[in-house]
């Protein structure tokens, strides 16, 4: 087992292929608040520096809201929970790294591989050391077409028991049938100060939500209500883009209508990058600015509803 300093034999979560930063560990013995962050978003989402910029901003939400934040990422194949700002600055700069779903922890691990976890490699780990809150920008979910593209992170929320704050799924996704598969799989879906389903970049999608909340207190009460049940897995809390940053929904599907008519021919991992990146060019920069407006939002909900779960 690796240690990791001083109080490491505090964090007797550590397990072999999990290493759990002391702060983070410290605070989990000690029944402190914790909200793990994921790391895809620095790794794969954001352009260099913002990356970073954006990151610390995110631990920094967390820290004022009195929890502790904690950076989901696997570093030269060592799955770490909670970063040091020498190993969150390293990963941002790093362009070898790869995206960490279900499917990757083993071979990176073997490989000794650097990565940005995604929401379902973040949940995994966060649910390993005992991290209930998770806090990101959308969550992966159906492809448009008739295809085979659905996202790991659907059937991870279905069978791992964390709550994953979000502004929705991604904003090039069919969203439609994400709902229709997370009522499928049991997955409930709580409005935050919302009847809808954020749209990420926009705050409506005019998809229905299971229910609605207004506070942190409110969405503890469901969370310890819905993980009474035995086999309950995870949930997801729909947080809207702040009012300021939000594109409006019209606006939204048409920038989507141009950016897909001409990305008819690109197909495969070069296709979301550069949906998003025509997104961003046909809103003015809009998209981005949305992007990092929602998540520093998320961290201070999903930071507030820990301090209330603790
Ligand atoms: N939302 C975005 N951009 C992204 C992601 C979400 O606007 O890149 C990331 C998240 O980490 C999410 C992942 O978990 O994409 C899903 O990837 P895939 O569809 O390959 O499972
Ligand atoms: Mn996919």
């Amino acid at each position: 087992m690796r240690r990791t300093g001083p109080r490491a034999e505090m964090t007797h979560l550590d397990s072999s292929w999990l290493q759990i930063h002391p702060e983070v560990g410290t605070a989990l013995s000690e029944g402190r608040p914790v909200v793990t962050l994921e790391s895809a978003v620095i790794t794969h989402g954001l352009p260099r520096p913002i990356n970073l910029e954006l990151a610390r901003r995110m631990e920094g939400e967390v820290r004022k809201a009195a929890a502790v934040p904690a950076i989901a990422a696997v570093l030269d194949g060592v799955a770490k929970l909670g970063l040091t700002p020498e190993e969150l600055e390293r990963l941002s700069l790093d362009q070898q790294t790869v995206k960490i779903s279900r499917r990757d922890f083993g071979w990176s691990r073997a490989a000794g591989r650097s990565g940005g976890t995604t929401v379902a490699g973040a949940m995994i780990m966060a649910k390993a050391a005992g991290v209930p809150i998770f806090a990101t920008g959308g969550i992966g979910g159906v492809h448009r077409g008739g295809g085979m593209d659905v996202s790991a992170d659907l059937p991870e929320l279905a069978r791992t028991r964390v709550a994953v704050v979000c502004s929705g799924a991604k904003a090039i996704l069919d969203l439609p049938r994400t709902i229709e598969w997370l009522e499928t799989a049991g997955v409930p879906v709580i409005g935050y100060q919302t009847e809808e389903f954020p749209g990420f970049y926009s705050r409506e999608s005019g998809l229905p939500v299971s229910t609605r909340a207004e506070s942190p207190a409110e969405v503890t009460r469901i969370l310890r209500a819905h993980w009474e049940l035995p086999s309950a897995g995870g949930l997801l809390i729909g947080v809207p883009c702040p009012e300021s940053d939000a594109i409006p929904l019209e606006e939204l599907q048409e920038a989507l209508r141009q950016a897909e008519t001409e990305a008819r021919n690109v197909s495969g991992a070069a296709r979301t990058p550069f949906l998003l990146s025509r997104m961003s060019e046909y809103t003015g920069g809009k998209s981005l600015g949305a992007n990092l407006a929602l998540l520093r939002n998320n961290a201070r909900v999903a930071a507030e509803i820990a301090v209330a779960l603790a």
